[in-house]
Parts: structure tokens; C-alpha cells; sequence
């Protein structure tokens, strides 16, 4: 059994993708947030899955709230770490500790739109496709090897939360299957920072939603 601790922040909706697509062989050991109030806490609960929160504000440094947060989840003894709406930057203390098995979610199409507000910035932008990434989460800010992206259109009329939830419905397929590869071990990276998956089609590392007609 291959055991994994999620990480949120709020709502949690990927945290819950990931926890509905009852993956074989995984356990949801615990979820985490630094947030007391994360709406997705009480969804994990209800399901009987451990919660933790470790809240950053009383900690002096963005170290000393990793050192915390690192104790909690090693508690859980996890083979895999997925960032799901996590919304604190790590140390690189803390990256190192978990490379290569720790994972993100971040709704833009890397390297384009790191960081934060990536839908209203992609609005601006006037991009024509936008979407999510699923990457391997290294020191630098959204710079890991991608694992899989989800393309969608962004269409007339769009506002940023129009933007948001047609990126979101594709992290929710997205997501729970990356989980798979990496519980199931297809998942190889290379010295240059390529990601293979044995056994995946082309069209699974990279879904295209073209719903150009759509409202
Ligand atoms: N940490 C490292 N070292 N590398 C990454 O790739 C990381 C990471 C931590 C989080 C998620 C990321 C995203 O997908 C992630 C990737 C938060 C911020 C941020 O600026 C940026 C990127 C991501 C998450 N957070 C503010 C901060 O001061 C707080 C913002 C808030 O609380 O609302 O940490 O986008
Ligand atoms: C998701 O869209 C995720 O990609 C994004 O926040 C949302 C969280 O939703 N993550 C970030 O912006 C990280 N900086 P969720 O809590 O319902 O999964």
C-alpha cells in the first residue's frame, strides 16, 4: 500500500478528485492544511481520513514552518506528498526532503503564468489556451519536471472565475491520474528534467479539451 498525504489549504475540490478516484493501492494517510478553516478538513473527516493543521502565522520564519509541517506529515510515514491548493512557498529544506515524491497542481499551462492569479493574468494576456500543469515540485517556484497538462480554450466573455472552473474540472481528471502513474511506479524523470510514463498514451500526458463551441 503506497500511502500519501495531501496538503490544501481551502476548498480542498482536488484533494476530494483524488480521494473519490479510490485509487488501488493508495491510502489517503492524512490530509494537512495551514488553514484551520479549509473547507476540504470537514470532506476528510467525513471520510475518516487523519486531518492535521499546523498554521504558519505564529511561526517566525518560513523554515521553522516547514520544520512543523515536515514533523506532521513524517508522522504519516508518506511515499507520496501532493500539493492540492496549497498555497504556502517551501524551503528548499523542505523540498529536498521530499524530491521526487512530491507533487503540484498549478492552473496554468508552465512555464507560462507561474505563481499566483494565473487566470485573470492569462485573461490579460489575451492566450487563446490556457489549463493546469501536474509537475514534480522542486526549489524553484514552479519550475519541476511536468508530468501532464490539461489544455482548455479560453472563450469570449470569459472572467477569471468563468476561466478557473473550466481549468478545474480538467485538474480534477487530471490530477487523480498522476497520483495513479506515481502509486503504480510509471513515472521516470531524466537528468534534463523529461517525464516519461510507461505505459501512457500520448493523449494522457497531455489532454486536449478543445469544447471550442461551448458556452
Ligand atoms: N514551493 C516550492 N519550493 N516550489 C514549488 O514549485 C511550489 C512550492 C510551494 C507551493 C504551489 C504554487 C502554485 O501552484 C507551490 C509550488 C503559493 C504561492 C505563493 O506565492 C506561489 C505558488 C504556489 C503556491 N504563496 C504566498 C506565499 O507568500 C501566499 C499566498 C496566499 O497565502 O494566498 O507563500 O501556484
Ligand atoms: C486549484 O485550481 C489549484 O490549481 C490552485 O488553486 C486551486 C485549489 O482548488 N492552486 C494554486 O493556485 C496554488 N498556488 P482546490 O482547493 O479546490 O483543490
Amino acid at each position: 500500500m503506497k500511502r500519501i498525504v495531501v496538503l490544501i489549504s481551502g476548498r480542498g475540490s482536488n484533494m476530494r478528485a483524488i480521494v473519490d478516484a479510490r485509487i488501488a493501492g493508495a491510502e489517503i494517510a492524512a490530509v494537512i492544511s495551514n488553514r484551520a478553516d479549509a473547507a476540504g478538513l470537514a470532506f476528510a473527516q467525513g471520510r475518516g481520513i487523519a486531518t492535521r493543521v499546523v498554521d504558519h502565522r505564529p511561526f517566525a520564519s518560513r523554515a521553522a514552518f516547514d520544520t512543523a509541517l515536515a514533523e506532521e506529515i513524517d508522522a504519516f510515514a508518506p511515499d507520496l506528498v501532493v500539493l492540492a491548493g496549497f498555497m504556502r512557498v517551501l524551503t528548499d529544506d523542505f523540498v529536498l526532503r521530499y524530491q521526487g515524491r512530491l507533487l503540484n497542481v498549478h492552473p496554468s499551462l508552465l512555464p507560462a503564468f507561474s505563481g499566483l492569479d494565473t487566470h485573470r493574468r492569462a485573461i490579460e494576456a489575451g492566450v487563446r489556451v490556457h489549463g493546469a500543469t501536474v509537475h514534480l515540485v522542486t526549489p524553484q517556484l514552479d519550475a519541476g519536471p511536468i508530468v501532464a497538462q490539461a489544455v482548455v480554450p479560453v472563450l469570449p466573455g470569459d472572467d477569471p472565475a468563468a476561466l478557473a472552473a473550466r481549468v478545474l474540472r480538467e485538474e480534477h481528471r487530471l490530477y487523480p491520474q498522476v497520483v495513479r502513474w506515481f502509486v503504480e511506479d510509471r513515472v521516470d524523470v531524466d537528468r534534463q528534467g523529461g517525464v516519461r510514463v510507461h505505459g501512457a498514451g500520448r493523449s494522457e500526458q497531455t489532454m486536449c479539451v478543445p469544447q471550442l463551441d461551448a458556452g
